[in-house]
């Protein structure tokens, strides 16, 4: 119940579409997140995992058709077709409306209504937004709580009249009388919508149960409707980690990275540096909200309170303090289940044991030749639990950021690390960043660049091209010495005969070394074509086996002719996004043309 007279209205009229059972208003409380566990478990949903080993961890198995988002059905309902842009799926939102609620009506029958009131940021803080998630699922609720704030505090926040996002969510899957209910209820592909309306800033999802597709905080408020509310209020809502790193006499630099998926995102935010006397400490692995303060910097905030890891490849050596973070209190989702209920995944770090059961549930052995976790398997931890939290992580005026990497995953071309001229050509770098396609995907374009701005092509809530232009127009809202310095990083260049060059993980403090040097006005460097590129011997290497001098050069080449073919595969990225790319970044290809023809 709340006196917000608004949010009342609204959860009545979902419930008079909806028709649940009953309606459950969440408090956020331990008690009750352990009786939804309770219940899910009784259900036969959820899997209470030994005890001993992962303290109040459940492992759930999703329905074999609800894996992971879904982009195609995942659509940008802006009243203007023009105003979603090339990149996003677009219907009109008077129609979509229609569809959906047709397909909403009655959709909660035999099912529990859950309102859940969230906060994306410290509940209070001048940069946090709150929302309010209606769902039919308990597997939602325990993962909200986990996700974002939740409860009671939120509401006292949100008042009478205060202002929040309503986020919209079922399953789809009624039940009739006495019907049993699935382990993991959802609708067919083509039931799916993942709808957001930017205009009257509204999320409507419908037929999935998993992560972005129904824990509405994330991708859908925190990135594609924030990023609209971003652009209307002057500030940024981006697909970054930010982290902190103290050097060995305690001066401290927070940096945000925007890289797609599968570039080590969460390894880069939990960082153990090999330079010795450093310190890497995590404030947040996904998501950045960006605000100037009154010093005229930008702050930021992460928005979320834990941490959605995919789990395979993630393990005490890849990522110790992911490993650490998800040892108790924590959801698993798709992972392999062991005989003496423990999780396993593949590249855990250690071998399978001799049987597992699969994440469809089946008997698994070393010899069944498939998977025993889903690729997309998930673990859903407190960051609160992650034992290099930084301690302003929950700071409510956000922590001011020095630097902004951006990067992929890039065989060629790209060195280890550059650094921009400035905020303009530093914007140039975030719209052509990207990573080649790798076998994972199936797609017949295999080792071309799929480019990805700013790692936000699935998540920008509007027009990719007024997107660039907003983050040009930030430039100018404050002094350049107060603005962030962008870098391009690339851990992934390979030689010749296909070795990687640089190892990756804690050694990337190395590179981190040279940014807050870089940052300080000092750190060597050589301006080249393409930006600025450390010295052969700027990147710090004592202790570091394997990578020789040679390799250095490699990892720090700039070969003009590779670039010139960079440069065409660029203006044909930028031509599909049509008349209404900022002629800023046009300005900027013709410009890196004609320093490398120079
Ligand atoms: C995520 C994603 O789950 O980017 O964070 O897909
Ligand atoms: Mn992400």
């Amino acid at each position: 119940m709340t006196q917000n007279k608004k949010l009342q209205a609204w959860v009545d009229e979902i419930a008079a579409l909806c028709k649940p059972d009953s309606i459950h208003w969440v408090t956020g409380t331990e008690e009750e997140k352990q009786s939804l566990l309770d219940l899910t478990e009784k259900q036969g949903m959820a899997i209470k995992l030994n005890q001993e080993k992962r303290p109040g961890c459940y492992l759930f198995r999703s329905d074999a058709s609800d894996v992971a988002r879904v982009e195609g059905r995942t659509f940008i309902a802006s009243v203007s077709a023009e105003d979603a842009g090339p990149t996003n799926n677009w219907i009109d939102p008077v129609e979509l409306k229609k569809t959906m609620k047709d397909l909403y009506e009655g959709c909660m029958e035999g099912r529990t209504m859950y309102v859940i009131p969230f906060s994306m940021g410290p509940v209070g803080s001048p940069i946090s937004k709150i929302g309010v998630e209606i769902t039919d699922s308990a597997y939602v609720v325990v993962n909200m709580d986990i996700m974002t704030r939740t409860g009671t505090k939120v509401l006292e926040q949100l008042g009478a009249d205060g202002e929040f996002i309503p986020c919209l969510h079922s399953v789809g899957a009624p039940l009739k009388p006495g019907e049993a209910d699935s382990s993991w209820p959802c609708a067919p592909m083509d039931k799916k919508y993942i709808s957001h309306f930017p205009e009257t800033k509204e999320i409507w999802s419908f037929g999935s149960g998993y992560g972005g597709n129904a824990l509405l905080g994330k991708k859908c408020f925190a990135l594609r409707i924030a990023s609209v509310m971003a652009r209307e209020e002057g500030w940024l809502a981006e697909h970054m980690l930010i982290l902190k790193l103290t050097d060995p006499k305690g001066n401290v630099k927070h940096i945000c990275g925007a890289f797609p998926s599968a570039c080590g995102k969460t390894n880069l935010a939990m960082l153990v540096p090999t330079i010795p006397g450093w310190k890497v400490e995590t404030v947040g692995d996904d998501i950045a909200w960006m605000k100037f303060g009154a010093d005229g910097r930008l702050h930021a905030i992460n928005p979320e309170a834990g941490f959605f890891g995919v789990a395979p490849g993630t393990s005490m050596e890849s990522n110790p303090n992911a490993m650490l973070s998800a040892q108790k209190n924590t959801i698993f989702t798709n992972c392999a289940l062991t005989d003496d209920g423990d999780i396993w995944w593949e590249d855990i770090g250690y071998d399978a044991p001799s049987h597992l059961i699969d994440w469809t549930g089946k008997d698994w052995t070393p010899e069944s030749g498939v998977e025993a976790a889903h690729k997309n398997a998930r673990f859903t931890a407190p960051a609160s639990q992650c034992p290099v939290i930084a301690p302003d992580w929950e700071d409510p005026n956000g922590v001011a950021v020095d630097a902004i990497l951006v990067g992929g995953r890039r065989k060629t071309t790209i060195p280890l690390v550059h650094e921009s001229f400035d905020w303009n050509h530093g914007i140039f770098m975030g719209s052509i960043m990207g990573s080649e396609i790798t076998a994972a995907v199936i797609s017949d374009k295999v080792g071309q660049v799929r480019r990805d701005p700013f790692a936000m092509l699935p998540f920008i809530g509007y027009h990719v091209c007024d997107y660039l232009q907003h983050w040009l127009d930030i430039g100018t809202k404050t002094t350049a010495d107060k603005l962030p310095k962008i870098f391009y990083v690339n851990w992934f260049r390979k030689s010749d005969d296909g070795k990687w060059l640089w190892p990756g993980y804690g050694e990337n403090s190395r590179v981190l070394k040279w940014v807050c040097e870089r940052c300080d006005g000092a750190g060597e460097a050589v301006k080249t074509p393409i930006g600025y590129l450390p010295t052969p011997n700027a990147i710090d290497r004592a202790g570091l086996d394997g990578v020789t001098d040679a390799d250095m050069e490699t990892l720090l080449k700039v070969d003009n002719s590779e670039w010139l073919n960079e440069a065409v595969s660029i203006r044909e990225h930028y031509n599909n996004y049509g008349h209404k790319l900022p002629k800023e970044l046009m300005k900027q290809l013709d410009e890196l043309e004609a320093r490398l023809k120079a």
